[in-house]
């Protein structure tokens, strides 16, 4: 079984560390690809690490990962609580799929507290920061170790 795991990541996320800091941190993007990096080689994953503002390539970048990989990160961002494309191209995903928020979108307004993703992940990572990116790696690690496949 590959190493390979996907970190997808939705619309805005660009501006990491940018903006509104005291709901995401000041953590850029870049901050969070690097750490991502550091620790994968550490527990050897492959990663690839991809953010869009754009809908259509994160279904694309979805599947290609059907194709390639055996694990997927994403923090879909707004499409989280819009998205049915992107829950049904996840649906096709076989692996394991965690799903990050950086902010404890549960203690924020009330249309961020439904998610399409959810109802496909294997766990919710929320209001850990960009840690939570960290965690969910090293649960992907450990689900792989474990020969986990489909949504469980
Ligand atoms: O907490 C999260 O990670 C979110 O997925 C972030 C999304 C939000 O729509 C979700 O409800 C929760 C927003 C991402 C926007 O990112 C920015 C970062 C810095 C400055 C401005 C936006």
């Amino acid at each position: 079984m590959s190493r390979l795991v996907y970190v997808l990541n939705g619309p805005n996320l660009n501006l990491l560390g940018k903006r509104q800091p005291h709901i995401y941190g000041h953590e850029t993007l870049a901050d969070v690809e690097a750490a991502c990096r550091a620790l994968a080689a550490e527990i050897g994953l492959a990663l690839r690490f991809h953010q869009s503002n754009r809908e259509y390539e994160i279904i694309d970048w979805i599947h290609e990962a059907r194709e390639t990989a055996s694990g997927l990160v994403i923090n879909p961002a707004a499409f989280t609580h819009t998205s049915v494309a992107i829950l049904d191209a996840l649906n096709t995903f076989e692996g394991p799929i965690l799903e990050v928020h950086i902010s404890n979108v549960h203690k924020r307004e009330a249309f961020r507290h439904h998610s399409y993703v959810s109802t496909v992940a294997s766990g919710v990572i929320a209001g850990f920061g960009t840690q939570g990116y960290l965690l969910a790696l090293q649960r992907i690690a450990r689900l792989l170790e474990e020969g986990a496949g489909g949504h469980g």
